[in-house]
């Protein structure tokens, strides 16, 4: 279930994940010129790939999760996100640092001591973001993730297909992809 968490934050932390693999791909891009006080506020996680055997086996029971984006004094981002979880709401927050580049950050997982990088590969600020996440260091290394944010609960059918064309270009297998059904409990009167 920690696992679950850490999906919707975009990151996960690998905590029970088997094993996972990956192949070298080209580089994934950052969004040029990432302003990051246009990315702050509220996002919806729509979709999500993972390259981890064990996200196909719970993609099925995930819904969306609700984050909201908040700067912090040094840079960086606190990133609060409420989801569902054994039929409670529940809410979280990660901490991402600033790493080198605009749109680009680090996370260290305080359990499992891996760090994850992630950063923003696109995004138009005002309806979707597409974000890419791999482990770069400690046991969650051959991890790679990649997160559709949606401005909108109900994100439109291009947006879908854009994140789709992405998955592929990154290698994630069809089966290793899902759109998040709308989680009424916790995001209901959210949007
Ligand atoms: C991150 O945001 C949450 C929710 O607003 C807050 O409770 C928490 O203290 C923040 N953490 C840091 C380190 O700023
Ligand atoms: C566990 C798993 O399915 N790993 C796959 C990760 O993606 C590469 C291709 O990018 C596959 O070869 C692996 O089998």
């Amino acid at each position: 279930m920690a696992a679950r968490r850490t999906l919707c934050l975009g990151l996960v932390l690998l905590a029970a994940v088997g094993v996972l693999q990956s192949q070298a791909q080209a580089p994934v891009p950052v969004q040029p010129d990432f302003q990051q006080d246009k990315f702050l506020g509220r996002w919806f996680t729509a979709g999500l790939a993972s390259n981890s055997s064990w996200f196909r086996e719970k993609k099925a029971v995930m819904s969306m999760c609700l984050s909201d984006v908040a700067p912090m004094a040094e840079g960086g981002f606190n990133i609060t996100t409420t989801f569902l979880r054994k039929n409670q709401c529940e809410t979280r927050s990660l901490l991402l640092q600033p790493a080198g580049s605009p749109g680009s950050y680090s996370y260290i997982s305080p359990h499992w001591g891996s760090t994850y990088s992630t950063w923003v590969v696109e995004t138009d600020y005002q309806e979707f973001a597409l974000l890419y996440s791999e482990g770069t260091k400690g046991p969650g290394q051959d991890f790679r993730m990649a997160t559709l944010y949606s401005r909108s609960q109900t994100p439109k059918d291009e947006l879908k297909q854009k994140f789709s064309t992405f998955c592929q270009a990154q290698g994630f297998p069809e089966d290793a992809m899902v759109f998040l059904p709308r989680n009424d409990k916790c995001l209901k009167e959210q949007d």
